[in-house]
């Protein structure tokens, strides 16, 4: 078998995989004051994330801390050097600040060990909102699904395995699709300038 041949063959195997770990929970409809949009950079947004196997650690490292905290994932966009997720709180909201250290010290310590450089900063900063209205929350949901369409890394996010489009395609309401589609991302107005 040739490299490349092989090299696809792992590619599917290990879509697959990452695949199977998304969360099953349905989106859930707009709940006001629950729903929660976090943005999170690397220091000077440098390109810690670049390689793949580093978005699937981190994305494993979120589903998993999200998933014991009682946070439901709604979308997620894993870029090279920031992230977005959509997320319902659990009853008590103040969790988010433990659940974004976990994920960063965790995603940080492991990156370092894979290069060798115990100690580096990796995260900078995170940005998080409450979304008060139906529109907004669903326009947002647009926008982080789609995420990597705007960064350029592909042209269909439906071939971009750290970002939800293709699992809001697969396991989405359909009447919540529609609704989330129907609302223009252009003028959203989120912290994204990566
Ligand atoms: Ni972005």
């Amino acid at each position: 078998m040739s490299a490349s041949l092989l090299a696809e063959v792992w590619w599917n195997l290990h879509m697959e995989d990452i695949y199977k770990v998304y969360p099953n929970n349905p989106p859930h409809y707009f709940l006001a004051n629950a729903m929660y949009l976090i943005t999170g950079s690397t220091l000077y947004k440098q390109p810690f994330l670049r390689l793949d196997s580093f978005k699937d650690f981190f994305l494993r490292t979120l589903f998993q801390r999200a998933n014991l905290l009682g946070w439901v994932l709604q979308a997620w966009a894993v870029l090279h050097n920031h992230y977005h997720f959509i997320a319902q709180a659990p009853e008590d909201a103040s969790s988010l600040p433990t659940l974004i250290r976990q994920l960063h010290s965790i995603t940080a310590i492991e990156f370092n060990r894979r290069n060798s450089s115990p100690g580096r900063q990796i995260w900078y900063n995170y940005w998080d909102t409450c979304l008060t209205y139906e529109k907004a929350y669903l326009a947002r949901l647009h926008y982080v699904h789609m995420n990597p369409v705007k960064h350029g890394l592909v042209q269909d996010a439906i071939h971009y395995p750290f970002c939800s489009y293709r699992w809001f395609m697969e396991q989405g309401d359909a009447d919540l699709k529609v609704l989330v589609f129907e609302q223009p991302i252009d003028r959203v107005k989120i912290m994204d300038d990566f």
